[in-house]
């Protein structure tokens, strides 16, 4: 069962998160501000989808714990900035005062650049890797992360403020903001697990598909949590001037976007010829998460 593997594994995530962050040398009132935020509760999704796809292939964990912690650092340091002012200017994240709020914006840009960087160490000094395994790994993160991926995603959707987007355009957006990590979490765990190269393919078009289907049901948990709230449906991203699926096309077509997706994820993941029930799991707690 998806529910209590994702339960499990978030215990087991954060605590080797904690153990790793708790072997640095950092001073006292600084530790506190990273551990503010590693602490604070992210569902960890990213990382248990990578460790979903290696176990398609093997047994046992040994060589996806460092590069999932690694993703989930890369992943912590990106909300942290995200929330800056700067940026999306966020006052809470993960149900708490956001990074910066809670202390100042030169420790939260600190925090996540400790985080970013920290990451590859994770990785490049991982004593389960090949040398080859730390290379691949480390290329997928950096691209993914990077000027062409997730950097590129945040760039498009900060300048495409107070701008009405097309639905193709908000899908390139959001497949270089949070989409190219999604795939990357799934690309790293096949390798790793020995997939061949075609089924490395056929999993990346299924990421592909389930990061636009995480995001939508992001944008749908936005108006449904203003329906409930406030009882139309404003959206907070909608009061910055941002293009959602929901204001797009409507909530109605958003759900059935969001069902073709799903169901093109699938066709992806039969093409893939593996046998792991948890991963299509996954796919449906992505597509009908709560928060
Ligand atoms: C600042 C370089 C830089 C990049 C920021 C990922 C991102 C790019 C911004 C996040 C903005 C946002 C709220 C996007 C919506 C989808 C998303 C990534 C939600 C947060 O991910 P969850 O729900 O969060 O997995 P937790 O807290 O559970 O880890």
């Amino acid at each position: 069962m998806i529910e209590q593997y994702i339960k499990d594994q978030q215990l087991n995530l954060n605590s080797i998160l904690i153990d790793r962050l708790n072997q640095l040398n950092i001073p006292d009132d600084f530790k506190q501000a990273v551990f503010y935020s590693i602490e604070a509760g992210g569902k960890r999704l990213r990382p248990i989808l990578m460790m979903v796809t290696y176990e398609a292939f093997k047994n046992n964990t040994d060589k996806i714990v460092d590069p999932a912690i690694a993703l989930e650092m890369i992943h912590t340091y990106s909300l942290i900035h995200d929330d800056l002012p700067a940026m999306d200017d966020d006052d809470f994240r993960r149900g708490q005062a956001t990074l910066h709020r809670r202390f100042d914006e030169a420790t939260a840009i600190l925090v996540g650049d400790g985080l970013l960087t920290y990451a590859f160490n994770v990785v490049s000094t991982s004593s389960q890797l090949e040398a080859e395994e730390k290379i691949y790994t480390i290329q997928q993160l950096s691209q993914s992360a990077g000027y062409e991926g997730m950097i590129a995603g945040q760039h498009l959707d900060l300048k495409a403020e107070d701008r009405q987007l097309e639905e193709t355009e908000l899908n390139d957006i959001h497949q270089l903001k949070t989409g190219a990590i999604i795939r990357a979490a799934i690309k790293i765990g096949a390798y790793l697990g020995g997939a061949t190269p075609p089924q490395i393919e056929a999993l990346d078009e299924f990421g592909k598909y389930l990061g636009l289907v995480f995001q939508i049901q992001d944008d749908i948990l936005d108006v449904e949590g203003d329906i409930a709230v406030i009882g139309k449906p404003v959206g907070s991203d909608e009061e910055r001037n941002k293009s959602t699926y929901p204001q797009i096309l409507g909530l109605d077509e958003a759900m059935k976007i969001k069902e073709k997706y799903m169901g093109l994820a699938k066709e992806k993941y039969g093409e893939s010829g593996i046998d792991q029930p948890l991963l299509l799991e996954l796919l449906d707690v992505f597509g009908n998460r709560h928060s």
